[in-house]
């Protein structure tokens, strides 16, 4: 039985988290719920119990826990992962604050999930855009060797947080101001996710960075440009790829795609606002351009694929690998 914690429990993905948690086999002796000073107090659900979420402290992080999950920005996590991994707990960080450190494993389970056999301290949660992504091509990667990945993103409002939620919903509500987005985001689309640095977003970085390190490839080079759209739930990718294989036919394709754990292949479209509260990945519209290069529709609930649900599946996979019983709890 495992004693478990939530960083940021009462944010956009936090409350996925709870969610997905309470919804899976892993055994939990003891569930804390970590919020800031606006939250404290207020009552959250975890399998029937009443929970409090209380005012994150250092002290409660140096508490035993077995796993704890963040997902409250960077800064949170730079000032208080490290005194929980300090302290033996596994924390699973849905931050950008270490994804890049080497010795920090960046992780996809169903990709790369081996990395956590005997691994103790911070996990690294993939950035959202980035793990719908690679879900859908690391087959191809790993058949024909995936060498150039051009990718337009469509991305929900929720993978910028509650606060960015509320402002979405205010201007449909008839509003005009924006401070999250850059431009008004109802009724419109901002091909701007994060700050610029050297001509590419923070987001365009990302997804051009963690894709080399997850797929542990430094010749795949990712050509993205990364567009916010006023869909509340649910980021949307148009992939153009090329490899270094000749792909065999459109048929083997399909079929490598979708030898893929979590990635659903659909012949007809697919849409975000259908797999809000699912947990695979959906790949459509797969097209073989020539036997290099070929296109995809890739879409997924930004805040399950992309956050929670990755999250969730890093400590099963912990637990799986490092021999702790989910069932028994032994
Ligand atoms: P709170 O609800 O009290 O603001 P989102 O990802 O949707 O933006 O949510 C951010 C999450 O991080 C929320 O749960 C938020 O709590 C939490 N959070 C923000 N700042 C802090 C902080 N300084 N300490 C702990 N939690 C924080
Ligand atoms: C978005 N992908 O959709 C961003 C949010 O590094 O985890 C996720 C930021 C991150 O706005």
């Amino acid at each position: 039985m495992l004693k478990v914690g939530i960083v940021g429990a009462t944010g956009a993905v936090g409350r996925n988290m709870v969610e997905v948690l309470e919804n899976s086999k892993v055994e939990i002796s003891e569930i804390r719920l970590f919020a800031s000073e606006r939250s404290s107090g207020q009552v959250m659900k975890f399998r029937g119990m009443e929970v409090l979420v209380e005012r994150l402290t250092p002290d409660a992080m140096k508490e035993g826990f077995d796993y704890l999950l963040f997902s409250a920005g960077s800064d949170v996590s730079k000032e208080f992962a490290p005194i929980a991994a300090e302290a033996g707990t596994v924390v699973i960080d849905n931050s950008s604050a270490f994804r890049m450190v080497p010795e920090i494993p960046l992780v996809v389970p169903e990709i790369n999930g081996h990395l956590l056999k005997n691994y103790q301290g911070i996990v690294a949660n993939p950035n959202c855009s980035t793990i719908q992504m690679v879900l859908a091509l690391y087959r191809v990667h790993d058949r024909y060797q995936l060498h150039e990945i051009f990718v337009s993103t469509y991305q929900a409002v929720s993978g910028a947080g509650y606060k960015a939620i509320r402002e979405y919903e205010e201007q449909l509500a008839g509003s005009n101001r924006y401070s999250v987005f850059a431009r008004q985001i109802a009724h419109n689309v901002i091909p701007l996710i994060g700050s610029i640095v050297d001509d590419i977003t923070q987001e365009e970085w990302k997804m051009i960075n963690e894709t080399k390190k997850i797929l542990n490839s430094r010749s795949v080079n990712v050509y993205p440009t990364t567009v916010r759209v006023p869909v509340r739930i649910g980021h949307s990718e148009s992939i153009i790829a090329r490899t270094l294989f000749p792909i065999m036919s459109k048929e083997d394709l399909i079929d490598t795609i979708s030898s893929g754990e979590d990635v659903v292949v659909h012949e007809d479209i697919v849409t975000p606002i259908e797999v809000e509260k699912d947990d695979y990945v959906h790949v459509s519209r797969i097209r073989l351009f020539d036997a290099h290069t070929f296109g995809v529709w890739v879409v997924a609930d930004n805040l399950r694929v992309g956050a929670a649900t990755n999250a969730v599946r890093i400590m099963e996979k912990h637990i799986e690998l490092n021999k702790i019983s989910v069932k028994s709890g032994e």
